[in-house]
């Protein structure tokens, strides 16, 4: 049995939080501790998590993405039930995207999963689930095969050619947008509250991306994304993964300051477990493939293992499941292992109908080993508001009570 928690009503929780990074960064070759604020102490409970994570938003936006810009002034668009329009406009510029969708068989309105680019997501699963499928061209949003200085698509319309944020971060920022869109749709046809999203290879590092920055998504299912993507940037050159020059330079995935990295992780702030438990306590479903190592999958077991420590720190260790235990060599084949798994993250997540526990299920010939990468332990966590819905504050009464 497993704990549900909603989505939140808003992408960002912790905008209000203040944020102030240091100028410089020092070399950690253990993954950086998170529950360490940037201030040198450690949260205390469950509530303290909103603004760590509005922290750890911050240094991964700085070093590693490239900023995600709030929404914009006008967001306005359509959904039916074979599209959803998204216009957008801020700073006089504007831009526009669309995608197709396909309803599932019954009456809804139905939870959403958007797919990005078309290919390695169970679709038929999907619908057969009682999802619908959103199809996203993230290319509509960030073109692949531009240099960084001339980058195109309807984020950079708005953003401008040269904006250093890089594509994942502009795929990132479409989804919320079309979210924003089904929001102000009125919830007919797809529910704002129940979208997940999902993506293989390079559109799993999207998937991933997508799921981590806004918190509205209720369930985030990377697939096989590799180095960009899940796995620690710090054990990619240890595995033979994709080297990080390899990502960053085969196209403008990574924002551009990630750049001075690519050579020494070490001295990165922040590394992808603290993606994954930027997700939490939101549904979270890695899949991985433990037979190319090309792909990192013992660095992703990794960063799910080191994330998992925040799901469980927060009490819901059930909500992340990682699982590379499969079969097929190929990569992003349909694989059956992942169709029972699936079904049952879009009941508890999206549906709201299951109640199965998450799993972590490695591969044993890609496993990790989390505590060569640590020097951290978990904290328990007091008791506190949900890190998710909006806390209640009972604003007190009366003005206080003056001494005499
Ligand atoms: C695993 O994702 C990428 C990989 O990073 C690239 O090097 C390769 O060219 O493409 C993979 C992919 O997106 O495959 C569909």
């Amino acid at each position: 049995m497993g704990t549900v928690v909603a989505a939140a009503s808003v992408e960002d929780e912790g905008a209000d939080c203040p944020v102030s990074l240091p100028g410089s960064t020092t070399s950690n070759s253990m993954l950086p501790d998170p529950f360490l604020k940037l201030n040198g102490s450690r949260i205390t409970s469950k509530a303290d998590w909103r603004c760590r994570r509005a922290e750890t938003r911050e240094l991964a936006e700085r070093y590693v993405y490239g900023d995600k810009p709030a929404k914009p002034a006008t967001v306005t668009g359509t959904v039916s039930s074979s599209s959803i329009t998204v216009n957008v406009s801020h700073n006089g510029r504007s831009s526009s995207f669309s995608a197709s969708v396909q309803l599932p068989s019954g009456s809804g309105p139905f939870p959403a999963v958007v797919v990005l680019g078309g290919f390695g997501a169970d679709t038929a699963t999907i619908r057969s689930a009682g999802a619908a499928v959103i199809n996203y061209d993230p290319y509509a949003v960030g073109r692949e095969g531009t240099p960084r200085n001339n980058k195109q698509g309807a984020f950079y319309s708005i953003y401008g050619n040269t904006s250093s944020t890089g594509l994942l971060m502009a795929w990132s920022w479409g989804v919320s947008r079309i979210i924003d869109v089904i929001e102000q749709s009125g919830g007919n046809i797809l529910r704002p509250d129940a979208t997940g999203v999902t993506g293989c290879s390079r559109f799993g590092k999207g998937a991933f991306v997508i799921g981590a920055f806004d918190q509205r998504i209720a369930l985030t299912m990377p697939i096989e994304s590799g180095s960009a993507g899940a796995p620690i940037f710090r054990g990619i050159p240890g595995e033979g993964a994709q080297s990080l020059s390899s990502a960053y330079g085969e196209q403008p995935w990574l924002g551009d300051a990630f750049g001075s990295f690519t050579g020494n992780p070490n001295n990165l702030p922040v590394d992808t477990h603290q993606m994954v438990a930027m997700v939490a306590p939101r549904g979270l479903f890695i899949m991985d493939n433990p037979h190319i190592a090309n792909l990192g999958p013992r660095s992703a077991s990794v960063a799910a293992l080191g994330g998992a420590e925040v799901y469980k720190a927060l009490g819901v260790g059930e909500n992340i499941t990682y699982w590379s235990d499969v079969q097929d060599g190929s990569h992003c084949a349909n694989r059956s292992e992942w169709r029972t798994p699936l079904q049952q993250h879009i009941q508890k997540y999206l549906l709201k109908t299951g109640n199965a526990a998450g799993t972590i299920r490695i591969a044993s010939k890609a496993m990790g080993n989390l505590s060569q990468w640590r020097n951290w332990q978990t904290p328990t966590l007091a008791d506190g508001p949900s890190p998710t819905g909006n806390p209640t504050v009972t604003p007190p009464t009366g003005s206080p009570t003056p001494t005499p």
